[in-house]
């Protein structure tokens, strides 16, 4: 099954270009098509990716969280390729150091047996300065060993964000609260002013190991070294969470959500976004 959803505005066009992509049989892969290095950009088996190009907000995704100011629109202020993007736009509220901040996101449901291995692609561009506070970009969830639960606050997941002005990731148990969580904090600030391609391998199997992987971040190509591990939790433990393991991916979300104050009001466009069971990559489609 090829799945690759570059525009669509509706429920209905989103079926077609399900049953588009079924009908178009073999779909071409990656060179090699296994190990974290064969990237197979949009057309690999269950990827699925957006342009934003419909200069709207794309079928299937819903509105989630809004809290303090700004907004989570696609517009045509800035753009990967083509001529629109995801926009967070103006993001402000709350003090750095103290919980809350301004968040304003989508969610998307995942297609039915995903699987347990989740890629991710997307195009960021942050200005004017660097966040102090931890802002997530993308999230993914799964339900916990054998649960039926499927509500969006039963579910542990994986997280790539921002924290302290330099790339972070997290795997965390349900939220709320969300903690106990596995943090990694890489020693690359996150890069302004630019459009940058960020890669992602959730990989809730991790074959025969008794716990989930911890994730995997890649900036330009160029995989993320995590200088700084710990868990946090509120009130602190030293005591690691179990990473549990997951069957199926069921729901993600994106835009930006910060965990404590935004003073700066900060801008952040999200393009060419794409998750799938292999590794996507940065190149062309
Ligand atoms: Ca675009």
């Amino acid at each position: 099954m090829r799945i690759r959803i570059a525009s669509w505005s509706s429920s209905s066009l989103l079926i077609l270009a399900f049953a588009a992509a079924c009908a178009g049989g073999q779909a071409s892969r990656g060179s090699g098509g296994e190990g974290p290095g064969a990237a197979t950009g949009c057309a690999a088996s269950g990827t699925l990716c957006w342009d934003f190009e419909q200069g709207t907000m794309p079928a299937g995704w819903t509105a989630a969280r809004d809290e303090f100011q700004g907004q989570l629109l696609v517009d045509d202020t800035r753009a990967h390729q083509g001529r629109y993007a995801l926009h967070a736009r103006q993001l402000v509220g709350g003090k750095e150091g103290s919980q809350g901040g301004p968040k304003k996101t989508i969610r998307f449901e995942l297609p039915a047996g995903f699987g347990p291995v989740l890629w991710g692609r997307a195009y960021v561009y942050t200005t004017p300065e660097r966040p102090v506070s931890h802002a997530g970009l993308f999230n993914a969830r799964y339900p916990r060993p054998g649960s039926t639960e499927r509500a969006f606050d039963t579910l542990d997941w994986y997280e790539v964000a921002t924290y302290q002005q330099k790339y972070m990731s997290i795997w965390h148990p349900p939220e709320p609260p969300g903690f106990p969580e596995w943090v990694q904090v890489s020693g690359t600030p996150l890069v302004l002013d630019e459009w940058t391609c960020l890669e992602w391998l959730f990989d809730g199997a991790n074959g025969s190991e008794p716990e989930a992987a911890e994730p995997r971040v890649w900036l330009n190509g160029v995989e993320l070294e995590w200088p700084e591990r710990f868990v946090f939790s509120d009130p602190p433990t030293t005591t690691r969470p179990v990473r549990e393991k997951a069957e199926n991916f069921t729901v993600m979300e994106t835009g930006v959500f910060l965990y404590q104050g935004l003073s700066v009001p900060t801008d952040w466009w999200i393009d060419d976004l794409a998750v799938g069971t292999q590794r996507i990559g940065c190149g062309p489609r």
